[in-house]
């Protein structure tokens, strides 16, 4: 580690915005062919240009062309894709040595990473973690645990939840397509129950209302005595970037205290900073019983974890959890390096920043465009809701066409929601504000473009070559 100089070494990675050629460019297309030979129609691609090179808030693509990155690889480079301590933390990692299996040999770099994890998390009680290769294998650790520590076996999740995609968490994930839709039959014993959605739950329904209802459905549809964990996004993801109203997640941790189930936080895409906190749950004063992460906690290497009471934790026999490769030490290392760049670059305050520069903006957004009907999300994790205007009734179709047309300008933006009516923004929490400010002025115009309707045929959108036509800049803000 050469400390700080790492840190301050110049990227050669231009933070700029730069169009060379349409998108995707002749390269990428090429590259897609080959894709479409090779790769499984089921792996979905959502903008298809091929990265060569990313790192801040840019992702440099075979052609040339850099653009803004509004999606951090669905929320895992905050630190950027090519962090600087990372990059030489992996680099020295990986000439130490590679894999040993934790659970054969074990190293140093797990045990620091838990302990890390054991500071970072909600609560001062004693905590205990277990490492894992991706976000739905930890979930699905986590919930072996809570069965193991309650020797109950009842699953409580919520609407519009995404937990992940393998048997067990296809079950806890809500939503059908493209999910789950003929990938049954699904894990038993998964019980659903009504989020928290103050866009569209009855107006003044506060958090505590919204618990009690959900409350009263565990309890009619399951027992409180038969459930081992109530398994909750503090902020919903895939689902659409759901906060939930003040008192739900604090009215939840407490039923399950009183009832003896685990509270547990799926923190794999609110986690490490990315809303302005370590965790999400912090917001609310809400102390897990455990807490799932992933995504940003390794700086783009696959990394999970379980953390949670040191008690709960140990309840499973040894042997009980593990994995090949899980705690890799090439990721450990990434993680480690990773947690250091967010505490010297506060990277919590950034996000916090990031929603400062964001929110006016996308409040005038909806001032302009009626087909946003809800601007929300929490730190760097911000989301508009498209709907048809006047009315509540999503609007997946053009949420796809302002997707596109961002695209098309080099903005990387990413959809969700469990009607595709959401358009999210996930920004790397290093970015430049003044890229976070192109990539404003950018979604401006792709939903201008949007609103004016479709171009006429054969006219492609607008890509500016750099060199002809400089970026408009708007000075909204
Ligand atoms: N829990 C809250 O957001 C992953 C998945 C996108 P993995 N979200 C992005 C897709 O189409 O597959 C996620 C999440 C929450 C669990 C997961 C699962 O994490 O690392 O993708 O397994």
């Amino acid at each position: 580690m050469t400390g700080t100089s790492a840190l301050a070494r110049p990227s050669d990675l231009a933070q700029e915005r730069r169009l060379l050629t349409e998108l995707p460019g002749p390269r990428s297309r090429e590259l897609l062919e080959r894709r479409r030979a090779a790769v499984s129609d089921g792996v979905g691609t959502t903008f298809p240009v091929f990265v060569e090179r990313a790192g801040g808030g840019v992702l440099l693509d075979v052609d040339g062309n850099s653009l803004i990155d509004f999606g951090s690889g669905i929320a895992v480079t905050s630190v950027g894709a090519s962090a600087p301590r990372v990059v030489e933390a992996v680099q020295q990692q990986v000439a130490a040595f590679t894999h040993t299996c934790f659970m054969v040999t074990p190293y140093e770099p797990y045990v620091r990473v838990c302990e890390r994890l054991a500071e970072l998390t909600p609560g001062d009680h004693a905590k205990k973690s277990a490492l894992f290769n991706s976000g739905a294998e930890a979930v699905e650790n986590a919930v072996k645990i809570a069965r193991h520590a309650t020797g109950r076996s009842a699953v409580v999740v919520f609407d519009h939840a995404y937990h992940g995609r393998t048997n067990l968490t296809m079950a806890l994930t809500a939503k059908d397509m493209p999910y789950k839709r003929g990938f049954g039959p699904f894990a038993p014993d998964v019980h659903r129950v009504p989020m928290s959605y103050p866009y569209r739950d009855e107006p003044g329904l506060t958090g505590e209302q919204a618990a009690a209802r959900a409350i009263a459905a565990i309890e009619s549809a399951v027992g409180a005595e038969r459930v081992a964990a109530v398994l909750v996004e503090p902020v919903q993801g895939e689902g659409g970037f759901i906060v939930p109203a003040p008192g739900f997640l604090p009215a939840l941790a407490e039923w399950c205290r009183r009832s003896g189930a685990l509270f547990v936080a799926d923190e794999v895409q609110t986690g490490f900073c990315r809303t302005g906190a370590w965790f999400a749950c912090e917001a609310e004063g809400v102390v897990p019983d455990l807490i799932v992460t992933a995504k940003g906690i390794a700086g783009g290497l696959p990394l999970a974890a379980v953390t949670g009471r040191a008690e709960v934790v140990d309840a499973v026999h040894t042997g009980g959890l593990g994995g090949t490769y899980g705690g890799n030490p090439v990721a450990c290392a990434a993680a480690l390096a990773s947690i250091e760049t967010m505490r010297e670059l506060d990277l919590a305050g950034a996000a916090r920043r990031i929603e400062e520069v964001f929110v006016p903006r996308l409040r005038a957004l909806a001032q302009r465009h009626p087909v946003v009907g809800d601007v929300r999300g929490r730190g760097a994790m911000l989301a508009v809701e498209l709907v048809r205007p006047g009315t509540t009734e999503p609007d997946p179709a053009t949420t796809s066409a302002v997707a596109k047309a961002c695209h098309a300008r080099g903005l990387v933006v990413l959809t969700a929601g469990t009607h595709g009516d959401v358009l999210r923004f996930l920004p790397p929490l290093v970015m430049p504000e003044h890229l976070l400010l192109e990539g404003l002025d950018v979604l401006d115009e792709a939903f201008d473009a949007v609103a004016q309707g479709p171009a006429p045929a054969g006219v492609q959108a607008p890509a500016a070559p750099a060199q002809q036509a400089p970026v408009q800049q708007q000075s909204t803000v």
